[in-house]
């Protein structure tokens, strides 16, 4: 059955979707990705923090916010050839993808915009595809990072517009939907995904997988993150996401989602590895490779290359 791509799914589809018996979630997510991506690879984007902390956003997930006490402020920003280097390394280790993160609200013109498109343009001179998350932009920022080659840019809407409020009060959802027109608008593909484990309803999560599904075209990517609990944000006490419920999410964005890339991404180091490898079976094909995220762990490169050989799965090269 030939799997069609659609931008109007309601709300109430969407929740009967992640309520399936697993079972058959499972079995209707499969059929979906083989048949969207025959020759079935994951892709591993490696992940570097180029400019650490000291954020004005209050992201409650958010360990780099100012306004928290786990701020790890005044690291000093990456120069432009040590980022280089840690692309190289990655690229050497089997990453296909390099990914890069600043702690900023926006971009700013200026050198580390300047030093942002080096990067960009080192990174795309390696072979690997290159993606930036640096929070707002302009239009003409956007185009002059399409002009440097980005492949990608990463911008969450990291959960429901209704539960929205109770995560981020210092920019609105409208923002960050502008932000990614704008990106689309400059030509360059957009990653754009969310968290689950903040204390949201089903619902908020239907909610949120309806604003991304019902983007047109979807997001080429499309990171699912489970909330890593850092020590001293306003997240600290959350409980841990039930590894199945990881599971549901990925497979829903598969089918919602056909062509996309589904990544699977903040929140591996928690998961055993046969709950990883469901989160495989329901779709994924993109895990973050490297034994650091931004400021926080992700399983190391040796353990990862093991997850997939037990899966037999193959990555791209
Ligand atoms: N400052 C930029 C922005 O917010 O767009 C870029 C970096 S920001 C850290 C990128 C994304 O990482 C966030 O949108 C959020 O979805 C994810 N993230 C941050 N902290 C997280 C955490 N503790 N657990 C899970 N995901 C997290
Ligand atoms: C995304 O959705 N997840 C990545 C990437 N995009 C930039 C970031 C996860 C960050 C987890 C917390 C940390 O390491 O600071
Ligand atoms: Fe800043 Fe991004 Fe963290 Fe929000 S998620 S506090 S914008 S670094």
């Amino acid at each position: 059955m030939p799997v069609t791509t659609r931008h109007d799914w309601s709300r109430a589809e969407i929740q009967a979707l992640l309520e399936l018996p697993l079972l058959d979630l499972l079995w209707r997510a499969q059929a979906v990705h083989r048949e969207a991506n025959p020759g079935y690879r994951v892709q591993l984007a490696s992940l570097l923090s180029v400019k650490t902390g000291g954020c004005e956003e209050d992201c409650a997930y958010c360990p780099q916010s100012m306004h928290h006490s786990s701020d790890v402020a005044g690291r000093p920003e990456l120069d432009v050839e040590p980022v280089l280097a840690r692309a190289r390394a990655a690229k050497e280790a089997g990453a296909h993808r390099f990914c890069m993160g600043w702690a900023w609200r926006e971009i700013r013109d200026g050198a580390p915009f300047e030093a942002m498109l080096q990067m960009v343009q080192g990174v795309r001179e390696l072979g690997m595809e290159a993606c930036v998350t640096a929070g707002m932009l302009t239009d003409r920022q956007a185009e002059r990072l399409a002009e440097a080659g980005l492949t990608s840019y990463n911008h969450n809407l990291d959960t429901s517009p209704e539960h929205y409020d109770r995560i981020i009060s210092t920019r609105t959802y409208q923002e960050r939907l502008e932000t990614l027109q704008r990106v689309r608008r400059a030509g360059i593909s957009m990653c754009c995904g969310g968290i689950i484990g903040m204390g949201e309803s089903l619902e908020d999560r239907a909610s949120l997988l309806q604003v991304l599904a019902n983007l047109d075209p979807h997001p080429e990517s499309v990171p699912i993150n489970a909330l890593v609990a850092v020590e001293g944000t306003p997240l600290e006490e959350q409980p841990p996401v039930d590894p199945l419920e990881l599971v549901r999410m990925v497979a829903t964005a598969r089918i919602l989602m056909p062509q996309s890339r589904v990544r699977l991404s903040a929140g591996r180091e928690q998961l055993s590895r046969e709950a990883q490898i469901l989160c495989l079976q329901a779709g994924a094909d993109s895990i973050f490779y490297g034994d650091t995220l931004l400021t926080t762990g992700n399983p190391d490169v040796a353990a990862d290359r093991e997850l997939l050989a037990a899966a037999g799965v193959k990555a791209w090269s």
